[in-house]
């Protein structure tokens, strides 16, 4: 058993399908086990993408982070974090697969809707970022 950090980001919560991507992962046989609505600061945003501190869209990106709120969820399944990247699909969504939450609604490679941890050492950092043991079940 696996778990990984996903988020809605503002995009995905202003184009109103946070529970279109709950319902594909949960459709997938993944199980939610943690889940918020929060709003993040800049630098909230800046401290959870700090391993994109040197790219050049660090900025905008935290940005674009902090500009609406977000829902934060804990994703629980076996190979969790391979799979909820595969229903994501590729980070940009013009490269990204037919029938993956990017291709169906990103608009660019910024405004891609959601998140989901790239390796358990990740995992292992976003989580607590976000989730208390006592949120997560
Ligand atoms: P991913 O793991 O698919 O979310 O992609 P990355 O970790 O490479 O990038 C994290 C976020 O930075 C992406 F979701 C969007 C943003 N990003 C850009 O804005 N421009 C880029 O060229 C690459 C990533």
């Amino acid at each position: 058993m696996e778990r990984t950090l996903s988020i809605v980001k503002p995009d995905g919560v202003r184009k109103n399908v946070i529970g279109e991507v709950i319902r594909r992962f949960e459709h997938a046989g993944l199980r939610i086990a943690g889940l918020r609505m929060l709003r993040m600061s800049v630098k909230d945003a800046e401290a959870f993408y700090v391993v994109h501190k040197e790219r050049p869209f660090y900025a905008s990106l935290a940005q674009f982070m902090s500009e609406g709120p977000i829902v934060v969820m804990v994703v629980e399944g076996e190979n969790a974090i391979s799979r909820v990247r595969q229903i994501m699909g590729a980070t940009n969504p013009k490269e990204a697969a037919p029938g993956t939450i990017r291709a169906d609604f990103a608009s660019d490679i910024e405004h891609n809707i959601v998140h989901g941890s790239d390796s358990a050492n990740s995992a292992a950092y976003e989580i607590p970022f976000f989730f208390p043991t006592i949120e997560i079940f």
